[in-house]
């Protein structure tokens, strides 16, 4: 592919999360060092950036997304040395490496908040604190107030009362946390995945989170201070930013972040403003409406990241895909998500098909969201079993289960009990059966990554949806100068007669070998394959 466009955007993103990937010291706990050592399997699918959650100095009460030093590596993930060995090597194979940058809070175990507690002149305003609490609520449930004896006042904090949000409005704070960014940039690091990002420029006062005032004003401010000058990527997770906002604060003319994840099409699976929890059969219309508005509006403005699923969502093929035909559905939701326009960002796991769990017991779950949320739902008066049975389709501790590598004794993550149960089905889900097998979900995976770079009209034809009214499937156009491609996925458990408008067409990728469409429309369950027109 001619290479006109900036090097992020035809480029294969991989979510490591450290805690389930690799354990190398065997104590149950995935590690930096299990991380090198599994390297040349991310060179070998594609992969050109990896993401890796947090790995600095925690108490690790919300996984790391809790920061007590920004500068430290959490011992538990290995050493500064570990981390540097790991860029380099990471380096060395051509690939690239991003982290993970939690600035709306830190841990309550921070220097820092520990001196804002006791009104210490510098710190006393990194954190939010007022003398009476508002009825703001914690995106983990609960009020977003606590209070705290020692300073006599209630801090603010959108998520466990254990992370508090540091004050954005403070010029102080903003400039210390800019140095610390750009000590990790020096060290060669390659970029940020920003956490919340949408979050720092809140006016609470006025109740306006997302996409506050200030968000702008700050994220320029980063921007000139830390990424201007560098050749690096920036994406900001953006659970909050409207479809238009998203894409406006990634036009060229706003570089201040590279891209954004979106989160339209997350909440389709829930009951319209009674959050995650509150269950609702997806509608494939209006996921296939919905994705035609995030693809039509970033194709003129901005860029996104594509995902399905992440740290905190459950799996793809859990909550959209089939326990019949999981290689089948698996194939067809990486084709359907990385046959659009955008950055295709893969989390571990996905491509060998592993699934979600369902711990029958609260006890086996190890999310602070999860626990929190069972306590609260019960104490509301819901039922234990429809409690689980959210907790099942929608906690986060689905995607979080160890990395299975092979069939041995905890999956090959580790020859220690792991922090979080390994996935039962560990025996027959697993990275080394997988890659031995004819239909290896991992091949296909590869193969649709090569597809992309191969084609510009992938990363940059526009996106046209085949049938918007079919409930059966979500096909799609990609059309790029004389070049056409057409994306079939079927979301059906049974075969069906596909309507197939082209009689020249040559088959690049297809999640069923033995089918032919050339002889046959009468598409198999599960069915995707990406077509070139006219070929
Ligand atoms: O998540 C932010 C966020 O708003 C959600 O994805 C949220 O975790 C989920 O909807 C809860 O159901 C980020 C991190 O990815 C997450 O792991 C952290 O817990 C959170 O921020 C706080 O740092």
């Amino acid at each position: 592919m001619e290479k006109n466009i900036k090097w992020f955007k035809d480029a294969v993103v991989y979510q490591i999360y450290p805690l389930s990937f690799k354990d190398s010291n065997n104590n149950g706990i995935g590690d930096i060092k299990g991380i090198i050592s599994k390297l040349d399997y991310l060179k070998n699918l594609g992969v050109d950036v990896i993401w890796l959650s947090p790995v600095y100095q925690s108490p690790m009460l919300d996984n790391g997304y809790d920061i007590s030093n920004y500068l430290e590596i959490n011992p538990i993930f290995g050493s500064l040395d570990d981390l540097k060995e790991l860029i380099k090597q990471t380096h060395d194979m051509h690939m690239k490496l991003v982290m993970d940058l939690v600035i709306n809070h830190t841990s309550d175990q921070h220097e820092w908040f520990k001196k804002s507690i006791q009104n210490h002149l510098t710190y006393q305003d990194y954190y939010i604190w007022r003398d009476q609490p508002t009825d703001i609520d914690s995106i983990f449930g609960g009020s977003a107030w606590t209070y705290n004896q020692e300073r006599n006042a209630y801090y603010f904090h959108l998520f466990a009362e254990s992370q508090p949000d540091l004050n954005w409005r403070n010029q102080a704070m903003r400039q210390n946390i800019y140095n610390m960014i750009n000590v990790w940039l020096d060290m060669g690091i390659d970029g940020f995945r920003l956490d919340v990002i949408d979050l720092i420029g809140k006016d609470i006062d006025h109740k306006i989170l997302s996409n506050g005032p200030y968000l702008e004003t700050y994220l320029k401010e980063l921007y000139d201070t830390c990424f201007k000058h560098r050749d690096i990527m920036t994406v900001g997770e953006t659970p909050g930013l409207s479809i238009e906002r998203a894409s406006e604060l990634t036009d060229s003319k706003n570089p201040y972040l590279d891209m954004v994840f979106q989160f339209a099409h997350i909440g389709l699976d829930e009951m319209p403003g009674k959050g995650k929890w509150a269950l609702k059969t997806l509608d494939l219309l209006e996921l296939k409406q919905t994705f035609n508005k995030v693809q039509q509006t970033f194709y003129k403005k901005g860029w996104n990241a594509l995902f399905l699923a992440n740290h905190d969502q459950p799996r793809a093929l859990h909550r959209y895909g089939s326990s019949i035909y999981p290689k089948e559905s698996a194939k067809m939701l990486a084709t359907l998500i990385y046959g659009m326009q955008g950055t295709p960002f893969v989390y571990q796991g996905e491509e060998i098909a592993m699934t979600g769990v369902e711990y029958d017991d609260i006890i086996k779950y190890r999310d602070i969201e999860t626990l929190q949320i069972y306590d609260i739902l019960l104490k509301q008066g819901i039922p234990k079993k429809e409690v689980m049975k959210s907790i099942h389709a929608k906690g986060r501790d689905n995607s979080r289960t160890p990395f299975q590598w092979d069939d041995t004794a905890y999956a090959g993550f580790s020859t220690h009990q792991p922090w979080l149960d390994v996935n039962p089905n560990y025996k027959t889900v697993n990275a080394k059966k997988d890659l031995a097998s004819k239909d290896s979900v991992f091949m296909y995976f590869k193969s649709l990554f090569q597809i992309r770079k191969l084609h510009e009209a992938f990363t940059l034809g526009n996106f046209e949806i085949y049938q918007i009214e079919n409930k059966k499937h979500f096909s799609y156009y990609r059309t790029y100068k004389d070049e056409k491609y057409l994306i079939i996925c079927s979301f059906s458990n049974t075969s069906f007669r596909f309507d197939l408008p082209h009689e020249n067409f040559e088959v690049l990728l297809s999640n069923y070998q033995q089918f032919d469409l050339h002889k046959s429309n009468e598409i198999p369950p599960y069915f995707s394959c990406i077509l070139k027109i006219g070929a």
